[in-house]
């Protein structure tokens, strides 16, 4: 990764997004209590990940100065509740290509740490909720939602949110309303779905906390490709969480979350009506284990 010029002027402050995200991820945990409790299993992955870091040390002779830059750039992470944001740059793509390797329908990508539940249901045609002067391409997304012998899955629900076309998310930045460029479409008896929205913006991950330090030390870049983000629903069949992205974005190589695959690259047209762009996109759902 290299250094980049951005393209925004101001970055979304750390102590908003990245300590929000920790705060609605502690929420959902609350609710979804998983709990990996078995001790063989913790005992084998905490061993090998002490390994890791000590390896490390080893390897590379770190000294007492990198030793407690490393310490201190820990807790700050922390205090910046940017733990969410660390992981799910960072980590996250690999726990996705586990979790879907066993998968014969559409490749799906990383959750992030931007999603929130219960967005608004809309009609099946409907426009995502956002502002009266929301600046940004208009862009209309339709397609079906099918199973992998391609039966029409007529029960599926569509959720999309992403960020505005400043590179901001509702709830994570100030300013915006709360359900802003989220919703939740069921699609109709054919499985299609037609959903209206707006461009998004390349995002740059939060500059000013400790992934932005990081970052900086590391002479990396913050970008992530424009992207929007979907969970696909449908009874008796495996939930799809994906990103899609726009050609030609100068980040889809060398995304700060290695969450690019090529079968998840949009082919936009200029619209029928003149106004904005036109995209079809499919999703096709594995079946329930
Ligand atoms: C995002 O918008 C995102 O999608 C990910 C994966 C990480 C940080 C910000
Ligand atoms: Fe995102």
């Amino acid at each position: 990764m290299t250094e980049q010029d951005g393209y925004l002027s101001e970055a979304p402050a750390a102590a908003t997004s990245g300590g929000l995200a920790s705060e609605r991820f502690r929420e959902r945990a609350a609710a979804s209590q998983s709990g990996v409790v078995d001790v063989e299993r913790v005992n084998h992955l905490a061993s090998r990940a002490v390994k890791a870091l000590n390896d490390i040390v080893l390897e590379e002779a770190v000294s007492y100065d990198e030793y407690n830059a490393f310490k201190a750039w820990l807790i700050k992470v922390g205090e910046d509740g940017e733990w969410p944001l660390f992981l799910d740059v960072w980590l996250e793509h690999s726990v996705e290509d586990v979790a879907t390797a066993h998968r014969d329908g559409s490749k799906g990508s990383i959750e992030g740490p931007y999603y929130i539940e219960d967005a608004p249901e809309l009609e099946w045609d409907g426009t995502i909720p956002m502002r009266e002067d929301e600046p940004g391409t208009p862009l209309s997304f339709s397609g079906q939602v099918r199973a992998v012998d391609g039966t029409p899955l007529k029960d599926a629900r569509v959720e999309l949110w992403h960020a505005d076309n400043d590179g901001f998310y509702s709830q994570f930045a100030p300013g915006i309303p709360e359900w802003n460029l989220r919703g939740i479409w069921a699609v109709n008896d054919d499985g299609r779905f037609d959903i209206h929205t707006i461009r998004p913006a390349p995002y740059q991950i939060p500059t000013d906390g400790a992934c932005g330090q990081l970052i900086a030390a590391a002479g990396w870049h913050a970008w992530r490709p424009a992207h929007l983000h979907f969970k696909v629903h449908a009874p008796g069949h495996e939930l799809l969480t994906a990103q899609l992205y726009f050609p030609g974005d100068p980040h889809n190589e060398d995304d700060i979350a290695s969450a690019v695959k090529p079968e998840l690259m949009l082919d936009p047209k200029p619209a029928a009506d003149g106004k904005g762009e036109d995209v079809e996109y499919d999703f096709v759902l594995d079946p329930e284990a």
